[in-house]
């Protein structure tokens, strides 16, 4: 039997543009004029109606309560600034059924008066990051300010597979320094208003292959070596921006997923989300991929968390997504085995000595996979779209027991 400390906080995550819906109740975000574009998400899936979370949120947070969650991650729609009662329903009844609420500021979905090539953007970050803070400060156990600042950067102004879907080699340089102020100075407001507790959440990805450490660079350590370190290994930000972003953090948020894995070849022209590439080939996913077409990597967690104690000692981790998308069914197997295996994996860096403090899994519920639309399936409930009924799928029950015994 694998076992997990005393008060691992077991959870699953969310995002408001992923579930909300109820788009005619806030301002619009850069999701809805990009998922409105013609050709960006697949068969034009937009996230008008999602899982109309908006609407169902009692029902869903009695489902937490069934598989028996401890913590609940989900992310606040900055559009709605004008109006967050809707977040201080929800955490409410997260309280009435004992799940501690863990709130994430900024997970993509931007009000389109703004945009992160501006500097201003970050300070605007701050002045919300106080006003939500006004409204649900007082119940929230964990604030994250942003969510995977690499997925906004070099998709949403690298490659421009996300909203808002702007392709260049340059921007997502100055979109990352702006995000990473936004961090910074969204932690001091936090802190002012009165948090105890903050974080932020990295995709982190291993790089398999590269010597040059470029990959590494540009994915990881760009945003790791700037908040935890307050160094920029890029040597773009400014000695004072360092020193606003490097503000002491209760936790790290990692999610993890995969794998990258890269040869050297010349003749590639590299890839346009990892400017500077060129002369360095993908590899396909070794063994059978998730639907994803990602490969299966438990191995690289345990890996990353070991790194990450070892490199950024100090700050508590806690993964803040972690999980797979597979067919639709409610007999998930594959997803079991998937998160089984990361669990073990998880246990693996904690024996050798990663600090490591909870595991949200992603999703609690099947949502929208941004440009692959509603193709995809996170979810450890079902939602049918046609419906929005949701049922729990067999990793549901299988979680329920994990998170009873506290191991495998
Ligand atoms: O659905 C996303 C989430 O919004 C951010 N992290 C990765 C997930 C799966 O792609």
């Amino acid at each position: 039997m694998i076992t997990f400390p005393d008060g691992f906080l077991w959870g699953a995550a969310t995002a408001s543009y992923q579930i909300e819906g109820a788009a005619d109740t806030r301002e619009q975000s850069i999701w809805d004029v990009f998922s409105h574009t013609p050709g960006k998400v697949a068969d034009g899936h937009t996230g008008d109606v999602a899982c109309d979370h908006y609407h169902r949120y009692r029902e869903d947070v009695a489902l937490m309560a069934e598989i028996g969650l401890k913590a609940y991650r989900f992310s606040i729609a900055w559009p709605r600034i004008a109006d967050l009662s809707f977040y201080d329903r929800l955490v409410d009844e997260l309280l009435e059924r004992g799940i501690s609420p863990v709130a994430t500021l900024y997970h993509w979905d931007l009000p389109v008066t703004y945009d992160w090539r501006d500097r201003d953007t970050a300070y605007a970050f701050a002045d919300y990051a106080t006003k939500a803070y006004e409204v649900i400060g007082d119940r929230v156990s964990m604030w994250t300010t942003l969510n995977e600042p690499w997925v906004s950067a070099f998709v949403g102004y690298g490659s421009g597979r996300h909203a808002p879907g702007v392709e260049s080699s340059e921007d997502p340089f100055t979109v990352a320094h702006h995000l990473l102020l936004a961090h910074g100075l969204g932690t001091q407001a936090l802190r002012a208003a009165g948090a105890s507790q903050v974080s932020i959440t990295l995709n982190l990805t291993p790089v398999i292959g590269d010597e040059s450490g470029l990959i590494d660079t540009l994915a990881n350590r760009m945003f790791l070596d700037p908040v935890l370190l307050g160094t920029d290994p890029l040597e773009r930000i400014p000695d004072d921006d360092l020193k606003i972003i490097n503000q002491p953090i209760d936790a790290l948020g990692v999610n993890y997923y995969t794998v990258n894995r890269v040869v050297v070849d010349p003749s590639s022209p590299g890839s346009p989300e990892h400017p500077g590439s060129a002369g360095l080939r993908w590899l396909p996913p070794e063994g059978t991929p998730t639907e994803m077409n990602w490969e299966v990597a438990p191995f690289g967690l345990t890996d990353l968390l070991v790194r990450l104690s070892r490199d950024y000692p100090g700050t508590p981790l806690m993964i803040t997504e972690n999980g797979a998308a597979y067919e639709d069914t409610v007999h998930d197997q594959d997803r079991i085995a998937y998160l089984d295996a990361h669990f073990r994996a998880a246990a693996a860096a904690i024996e050798q000595g990663a600090d490591l403090r909870g595991y949200f899994v992603w999703s609690l519920m099947d949502n929208f996979e941004w440009a692959y639309g509603y193709h995809k399936r996170f979810g450890i409930i079902r939602v049918d779209y046609d419906t929005l009924e949701r049922t729990l799928k067999d990793s549901a029950r299988w979680y329920h027991d994990v998170i009873l015994n506290n191991g495998l």
